[in-house]
């Protein structure tokens, strides 16, 4: 009984199968954790969603996605409150006959993931947690999301997604010396003074919690005693990642849709 988690795919399908072709996962027994951001950017989204939807029909609460930010741009653009981006690759799930399934599913993802494994509680969140390796409160706030976003007042919510919580949970990278996100998303080691990566900042004191995330593809794999990151930049064409969280055995895909990505 395994549990692994996956690094953000952005629509690298062929990529995805053939890691988890690798990671030989027994869909009857063991959990597959996903930071998030399944689609946008690369060339397959439309079939890394049908393939999530179904997987999760086979695997239930052992199958968890948490929302990523182009997750949510997705949901926006279904809904009609945001426009095309530069570098958008989701027309074909836009235009798919299952699109109004596939959209529902997603927007029933939740921000915020907790979990005691084998005497270790993960947290799985796309980008980061504002209260640190304390999750309760943030537990709080992304349930008061996710009704929101699975009601009539998802609409509302998407045109407000600077919204603090949202933001941390989403989007997060970077603090100023304010404690205020920020823009600039490459490597900590080249950032402009005075910013620090969120996980420097805030509260790190829960010996036994670990924190998954992505997001990060300039970041890396960075796996730390309590903090695990796993956006290695597989649509950028770096590898896509998944971590054993029983033993954190590493296993990476070198990708293959680099042909199909769009520029
Ligand atoms: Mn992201």
């Amino acid at each position: 009984m395994a549990t692994w988690a996956i690094g953000d795919v952005h629509g690298c399908f062929r990529t995805l199968e053939s890691l988890l072709g690798r990671v030989d996962l027994d869909v009857r027994r063991d959990r597959l954790w996903m930071v998030g951001d399944l689609v946008n950017r690369g060339p397959s989204s439309l079939q890394t969603l049908r393939w999530a939807r179904a997987l999760e029909g086979e695997m239930g609460d052992r199958f968890q996605v948490v929302l990523g930010n182009h997750d949510l741009h997705l949901i926006a653009r279904h809904l009609g409150v945001a426009g095309e981006r530069p570098r958008d690759t989701l027309t074909e799930v836009l235009e798919a006959a299952d699109a109004p399934e596939l959209v529902d599913w997603l927007r029933r993802r939740p921000f915020v993931h907790f979990e005691r494994l084998a005497g270790c509680d993960y947290v799985l969140v796309h980008a980061g947690l504002r209260s640190g390796w304390a999750p309760e409160a943030a537990i709080k706030a992304a349930r008061r999301l996710e009704r929101k976003l699975r009601g009539p007042k998802a609409t509302r919510l998407l045109q407000r997604r600077n919204k603090k919580s949202l933001v941390a949970f989403t989007r997060m990278r970077m603090l100023d010396r304010k404690g205020r996100t920020h823009d600039y998303s490459g490597a900590p080691k080249s950032a402009p003074s005075g910013l620090k990566p969120w996980f420097r900042v805030v509260p790190r004191s829960c010996p036994e919690r670990t924190i998954v995330c992505g997001h990060w593809a300039a970041l890396g794999l960075r796996l730390e005693s309590d903090f695990i990151a796993l956006d290695t930049g597989c649509v950028w064409g770096g590898p896509l990642t998944a971590v054993r969280l029983d033993d954190r055995r590493v296993v990476q895909e070198v990708q293959s849709d680099s042909q199909q990505v769009h520029w």
